[in-house]
């Protein structure tokens, strides 16, 4: 066993990654997580897990169902065609499958039953309360970040009624629809009462101001966030450019809260998919770039979709200390794309980045999300200090402990001020 201040050798080197890897807790800086105490958006369970959009999306590849027949059935029943499709008479192969197994076979369920009584059966004897202890002691995640949008109706209602919020899930404020649809966006604010219009004058400027005031005081989140398409161009003739530039950085500002922009979603290529019919587009690096230099007091959590996106945003963050890439998002967390852009940052950004985030929107997600993810960033981080080792460099078990701490929790939690 090495110890924390000895020099790691050749051969010790890869066990010591693994175990300051898999032993160091993480702050998940981006989930469709919430509390017990929101009923309907805290998703958990074998039929949430089956239901996940990403299987939905494999189902009609392996099935001659239509969306419209998969639509019409109850959820059980979709979970049940799910099941049967992609886990009895396919080999659950893919990522978001395989992810599935891994969590039944750690919470000592049976992945090759024929249907889902005995996981069924298992889910009905734990209440939530429980079973979100669990997971989380199982993914090692001491903390994370939800998704909450004051644009979702249902969602707004449970902070209104100031639902109980305890304090491992952090808040961020998602508004989607003021950046790309202003319209729908003005129209919530204008029906809570604040004087917004259309068109971005004075008024509605400091009226939409005061709506995100409002929800950064009951929210208090850890940052502000946007998912953009493909297509994002800043600057540009749209309203969105003069939301960026008047609305919402000036309130990042004013509250001392980082932005994160999320980009590169083509939305609802195949509608009848619903959740599952969003795809990705090629985006341009140079706007996150033209705003960070911009606003060189903001802080920035930029995340790109498209993998040919990835090498361009490194080269921005070097070139801007005010961005900070985040995560491998949606469909770049595969293990051969996390290993190749973790590798990326590491040789382009050191530790100075935050490695991944799981995207969970079903609980248990988060255990193979952060398994898979924790063996990733393992081999990659080995591969690096190897290279290190090789080149006659004495690295200690401390030092390794100290990096992989760094990007599990210590730059999100000074990027976005959660330490004193
Ligand atoms: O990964 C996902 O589940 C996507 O549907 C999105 O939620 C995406 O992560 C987002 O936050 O927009
Ligand atoms: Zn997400």
């Amino acid at each position: 066993m090495t110890q924390v201040g000895e020099v790691v050798t050749a051969a010790e080197l890869q066990r010591n990654v693994e175990e300051s890897v898999q032993q160091t807790p993480v702050i998940d800086i981006h989930t469709h997580l919430y509390p017990a105490s929101f009923t309907g958006l805290c998703l958990w369970g074998i039929d949430e897990l089956v239901n996940y959009h990403y299987l939905v999306a494999e189902l009609f590849r392996s099935s001659t169902v239509t969306p419209q027949q998969f639509w019409a059935l109850t959820k059980f029943q979709q979970a049940d065609l799910i099941w049967d499709a992609l886990f009895v008479k396919n080999t659950p192969l893919s990522e978001a499958t395989a992810g599935v197994v891994a969590v039944m076979v750690k919470l000592g369920l049976d992945p090759c039953q024929p249907d889902l009584k005995q996981a069924r059966e298992y889910f009905a004897s734990v209440t939530v309360e429980q079973h979100i202890d669990h997971v989380l002691e199982l993914a090692h995640v001491s903390e994370l970040v939800m998704t909450n949008d004051p644009f979702n109706p249902m969602e707004r209602a449970m902070w209104e009624r100031h639902e109980p919020c305890p304090e491992r899930f952090h808040r961020a404020l998602r508004m989607d629809p003021v950046l790309n649809d202003w319209e729908t966006a003005q129209a919530v604010m204008a029906a809570a009462g604040f004087k917004t219009s259309a068109d971005l004058t004075p008024q509605t400027v400091a009226e939409a101001r005061r709506y995100l005031d409002r929800w950064i005081a009951r929210l208090r989140p850890v940052y502000l966030a946007v998912s953009l398409p493909f297509t994002f161009v800043y600057p540009d003739d749209s309203p969105r450019t003069g939301l960026i530039r008047e609305v919402v950085l000036p309130t990042c500002l004013q509250h001392n809260i980082p932005f994160a922009l999320m980009i590169g979603v083509s939305r609802q290529v195949n509608p009848a998919l619903r959740d599952a019919g969003d795809s990705v587009g090629y985006a341009d690096t140079a706007s996150m770039e033209r705003i960070c230099a911009e606003n060189p007091d903001g802080r920035f959590l930029v995340s790109m979709l498209s993998r040919e996106n990835q090498h361009a945003l490194c080269v921005a963050a070097r070139k801007f200390s005010n961005l900070m890439p985040f995560g491998c998002w949606w469909f770049l967390n595969n293990p051969s794309i996390v290993e190749e852009i973790t590798a990326e940052r590491l040789e382009l950004l050191g530790a100075t980045m935050l490695p991944q985030h799981s995207d969970a929107r079903i609980l248990d997600q988060l255990i193979y999300k952060w398994a898979h993810s924790r063996r990733t960033i393992s081999r990659a981080l080995h591969q690096s200090y190897s290279r290190l080792v090789a080149d006659g460099y004495p690295l200690t078990r401390k030092q390794i402990d100290r990096d992989v701490a760094r990007m599990f929790s210590g730059n999100f939690r000074r990027w976005v001020g959660l330490e004193p």
